[in-house]
């Protein structure tokens, strides 16, 4: 049975995963810069600072998989997404492969190409159009993948994430809501799928109203359990308590875009 690390093990997303992965990964590490509150005895968790190489090579020690979830996970500073995300998102890549770790899921995010209008349907083979320093940081780490891939035969799934919970938060999540356990489902095809080399795929359920073209991840046998629209009530009760923002409401990246903004419109 394979061993699998999941770093950002006590952020949200890593959180419920320690729930739902252990059925089908009973042999996970879990890793984070600090453990989660409420770790349990029968949990593996070795602590690691992303920024910090040796720290890295030691969590991928003897693991055949990982699910990157580690690192900053909105909009920091300079300072903070570089230390975090892209030292760090290096440092991963490079441990896993000194480690000799054949595969690695990780954590993009739909704020790589958030300032793509909502009118406009992306696949994932566009040009990155990041809304944010985050957003950056993201497209960076899908880089350090494709070459990990590519030079060093790595097998390698990035997941431009959604909005991740247990429904959609607002009318914007309608578009790119993922459903935990759909998430999951996408990280068995990285973990698992006998043709992988390097994918990129959108971390969504099936959601009508969908901005993305995500053929991909359905060719490789993603089929999602979660109906955006089964919310539909909710979000736009929570929708109409927001305030109307010219520009978040016109990019699909949201509020990624509008902070900060001072082109001209
Ligand atoms: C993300 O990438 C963030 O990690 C999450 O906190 C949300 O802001 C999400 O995107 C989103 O776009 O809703």
């Amino acid at each position: 049975m394979a061993r699998i690390l999941m770093t950002g093990a006590s952020g949200g997303i890593g959180t419920r995963l320690r729930e739902l992965l252990p059925p089908i990964y009973p042999d996970l590490l879990l890793s984070d810069i600090r453990p989660p509150a409420d770790l349990g005895a029968n949990e593996q968790f070795k602590a690691a600072d992303l920024a910090d190489l040796a720290q890295c090579e030691a969590i991928c020690e003897g693991v055949d998989g990982i699910i990157h979830f580690g690192g900053y996970s909105v909009e920091g500073s300079w300072d903070q997404i570089l230390q975090a995300n892209i030292i760090g998102g290096y440092n991963l890549f490079e441990a896993a492969y000194r480690k000799g770790v054949k595969r690695v899921v990780f954590a993009s995010s739909n704020h790589a190409v958030g300032f793509y209008p909502r009118h406009h349907r992306i696949g994932t083979d566009v040009t990155p159009r990041p809304d944010s320093r985050y957003g950056v940081s993201k497209v960076f780490g899908e880089a350090v993948g494709a070459l990990y891939a590519d030079k060093h035969g790595m097998k390698v799934t990035c997941l431009r994430i959604g909005n991740f919970g247990d429904m959609p938060l607002d009318q914007r999540r309608l578009s790119i809501w993922l459903k935990p356990e759909d998430l999951v489902q996408l990280c068995r095809i990285g973990l698992e799928h006998p043709d992988i080399h390097f994918e990129v795929f959108y971390g969504a359920s099936f959601n009508e109203r969908a901005w993305w073209d995500n053929h991909r991840a359905y060719e490789f046998g993603y089929r999602p359990t979660g109906r955006a629209e089964d919310f539909r009530e909710h979000a736009m009760a929570e929708q109409a308590k927001l305030k109307p923002d010219p520009v978040g409401d016109h990019f699909q990246g949201g509020t990624f875009c509008s902070m900060e903004f001072d082109a001209d419109p």
